[in-house]
């Protein structure tokens, strides 16, 4: 029954979870600070991870976020499983030594706290998709906070009324989260070459823009890297991923967070929608976890080597 799946999908993750949670606990507590928390936990700096090999400051640095939309529970599994990756194994990973050396990775593990929170303690909301913000007396709770980031802010593709999946939220950054990744982004924008965010389902690598079905000024650079890093996902695992500029592959979607990072001058911005391309859906099963997170793994490391080489 869908309840049993649920249950037992709920279960494999919270042990994906408690795992990688305790790894970070044990070898990097220096390093980093709770992840978990309600969305006020954002109005401080704090609620990122950082993988870094040395102590030396500003160094350049690869973003990457998980979570914000709060169904999509393969995506935080990818980010906490990445940490857990690359504390673990960056000795014998030669590739990954190898960025580490040259880049601090910015990990962002649930950026809608509250929206995932969720939708595993009300199983009967496990597709809720928005934020858990209320808006004046509107009966209608959560902003879609990838329509809030300031990129043709609520233009075609995203929507003014609160009852909508794609509700757009009040203003730009109206939610703390959304401000608060915005802001550290901005505030290292020099430092972050590359801004990669985790999204599921359907299998694509998608770059800018989804807010113009207009090409960006780098649209064949990134489409050739975004082919490469679906190439590497084919070796690692056979799936196959397609590569695309947003609105021409999916749809128009403004105020998306890779839209606004490229606007703001990082050239290397992707969303990924990881798997599957609809049997399961947001319900991925468990023993998919795991390879989906080697796939999206080499899929990483293909744009840090394209970036380094830049
Ligand atoms: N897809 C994304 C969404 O927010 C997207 C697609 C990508 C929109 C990049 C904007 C920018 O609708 C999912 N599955 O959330
Ligand atoms: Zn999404």
């Amino acid at each position: 029954s869908i309840k049993a799946q649920l249950r037992q999908l709920t279960i494999q993750h919270k042990v994906l979870m408690g795992d990688v949670q305790g790894i970070i606990e044990k070898q990097t507590t220096n390093d980093t600070v709770n992840a978990r928390g309600s969305s006020s936990y954002y109005e401080n700096y704090h609620s990122m991870k950082e993988i870094s090999k040395s102590k030396e400051k500003s160094k350049n640095a690869i973003w990457i976020d998980c979570g914000i939309h709060a169904r999509e529970w393969i995506s935080p599994a990818f980010c906490l499983w990445f940490i857990g990756h690359a504390i673990h194994v960056r000795e014998r990973d030669r590739t990954m030594t190898t960025l580490l050396e040259h880049f601090d990775f910015y990990v962002m593990p649930v950026i809608n706290v509250d929206g995932y929170e969720y939708t595993w303690s009300h199983p009967s909301n496990r597709l809720w998709r928005k934020s858990r913000s209320s808006h004046g007396n509107s009966k209608c709770i959560g902003t879609d906070m990838n329509r809030n980031f300031d990129a043709h802010w609520c233009g075609p593709g995203a929507s003014h009324f609160e009852c909508q999946e794609i509700y757009c939220g009040p203003y730009p950054e109206s939610e703390p989260e959304v401000k608060a990744v915005a802001r550290f982004v901005r505030d290292h924008k020099d430092i972050i070459k590359a801004y990669i965010t985790m999204h599921s389902y359907s299998q694509l690598v998608l770059f800018p823009y989804s807010y113009t079905m207009n090409k960006s000024k780098d649209h064949e650079e990134l489409e050739s890297l975004a082919q490469k890093a679906a190439k590497a996902i084919k070796r690692t695992t056979w799936k196959t991923y397609r590569p695309g500029a947003g609105a021409q592959t999916i749809y128009l979607a403004p105020g998306g967070s890779d839209d606004w990072a490229y606007d703001l001058g990082i050239k290397y911005s992707f969303t990924f929608e990881l798997r599957d391309t609809g049997t399961y859906g947001f319900l991925l099963p468990p023993r998919e976890i795991k390879p989906t997170c080697l796939e999206a793994l080499s899929a990483v490391k293909e744009i840090a080597q394209h970036v380094l080489q830049n």
